[in-house]
């Protein structure tokens, strides 16, 4: 028997919260009544938000430089199960896992899905690798994969992609994400043009296999490894793809891939106008794609992003149905207690933003009003909604103090007894 967190232990430790809880949520029902809001509203949101969590988060990150590895650390796919399906038991807002391969191969797709099952988990979409070569490959990615010059890595490149699709096919998934490395280190090193052709021929040959029902993602990043050139570098790129390659491709927006000070929630607006946005990889930056937590470094920036996603909700934005997803590397933190703090964050934006009253704020963007339309928004972005959250979690049987249940607990200590460290663990520098 392995140590699991039981329903019992949470029930204890919200007992001796709930008292204080309640009391700072009938405080907040009261100020948002004063401004027209329904608490339970709220609520009824935030018990219904959710947003996944990636199989390789769960596992310590690293830099090029090291990677300090974690007590208790998950050792494979169905260690990384069992994380997750503890950051959804404590924050509840997390139902699905997003997984990568071949970091998370198994022979029985169809059992991994029940195991996922009996911690309540599904599975979001599917992620392909081609920027890694793997020991049984015959052909390397050094130089490209999908976009490479040799027509039969481009093949293998392809080939990957439609095993994933196959494979999360068996997993229910409906969507496929493919981030390359591809690009160029040097000028004169290829072709801007050639390999942008490349690029098409070879997601051509994967979208013609999507099943119905299914959409591909394509993840667009400014740099790194590729430190010269990359080939789908930026929202532009993107776009022109998924536009070329017709209605099942839409664009994936990953935070920490833009420049910084770039406006992103700008970016956001646009392709929900094209009926573009494929959906979210949540993390924050100070510098480049840092892959910091989601919320800890500018939580004003994720709020301006979810006021866009409300925005369009709301006014029921015609192809709207973003995917959320978190993509976070946790080199000098508990991944377990990372993931829960990020979920928790985006799930604040979420509500945050839901708190504008937008007929209010379109009447004073008319009225070109801008201290009090920024005023409006400011006031949404500075409401503690703590007690909403909390709420939601309660009701959905979660706890309503994830990080501190978590920490009593005791849960990666006996991670680290179950769990022996092993050499080259599956999970590395992500
Ligand atoms: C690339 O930096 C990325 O954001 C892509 O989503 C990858 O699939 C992921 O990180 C994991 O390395
Ligand atoms: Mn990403």
């Amino acid at each position: 028997m392995t140590f699991a967190i039981t329903t019992d232990f949470i029930a204890t430790q919200n007992a001796k919260a709930l008292d204080a809880h309640k009391e700072d949520y009938s405080a907040l029902a009261r100020q948002l009544e004063r401004r027209a809001i329904d608490i339970e509203a709220m609520t009824t949101r935030a018990m219904a938000y959710a947003v996944a969590v990636p199989t390789w988060g769960v596992g310590t990150g690293g830099t090029r430089f090291a990677r300090f590895p974690g007590p208790g650390e998950p050792r494979g796919i169905h260690e990384k199960l069992e994380d997750c399906g503890v950051i959804h038991q404590l924050a509840r807002t997390t139902p699905t896992v997003s997984p990568h391969f071949p970091w998370d191969k198994v022979s029985d797709y169809r059992a991994l899905r029940q195991e996922a099952a009996s911690y309540e988990l599904g599975f979001d979409c599917v992620n392909s690798n081609t920027f890694q070569d793997q020991t049984e490959q015959a052909k390397s990615y050094k130089y490209g994969s999908l976009t490479h010059a040799d027509k039969s890595t481009r093949q293998q490149a392809v080939e990957h992609n439609i095993e994933c699709i196959e494979i999360g096919q068996q997993l229910g998934s409906n969507a496929l994400t493919v981030w390359i490395a591809d690009g160029s280190n040097f000028p004169g090193q290829s072709n801007l043009g050639k390999v942008f052709d490349h690029y098409m021929q070879s997601l051509q040959s994967i979208y013609d296999k999507l099943p119905k029902n299914w959409s591909v993602f394509l993840e667009h990043k400014m740099y790194e490894p590729a430190f010269y050139s990359t080939v789908i570098a930026d929202w532009g790129s993107s776009l022109m793809a998924a536009t070329e390659l017709g209605d099942k491709a839409k664009c994936l927006v990953d935070l920490g891939h833009h420049a910084p000070n770039t406006n992103i929630e700008q970016i956001v607006s646009r392709l929900i106008r094209a009926q573009k946005l494929a959906g979210f990889h949540f993390n924050d930056s100070k510098y480049g794609d840092d892959d910091l937590d989601a919320g800890s470094v500018d939580p004003f920036r994720l709020f301006l992003v979810f006021n866009e996603l409300v925005d369009a909700e709301l006014s029921n934005a015609k192809g709207f149905n973003p995917a959320y997803m978190i993509d976070q590397s946790h080199n000098v933190t508990d991944p377990i207690e990372s993931l829960i703090s990020s979920a928790m964050e985006i799930q604040r934006s979420y509500i945050k933003a839901s708190l504008i009253n937008r007929l209010e704020l379109s009447g004073m963007q008319d009225q070109s009003d801008v201290m009090a339309a920024h005023r409006l928004v400011k006031q949404a972005y500075n409401t503690d909604v703590t007690p909403i959250l909390c709420e939601a979690r309660l009701r959905k049987g979660g706890a309503l103090h994830p990080f501190a249940t978590y920490r009593a607990s005791g849960y990666r200590n006996e991670k680290a007894k179950e769990r022996p460290a092993v050499a080259g663990s599956s999970s590395g520098i992500v």
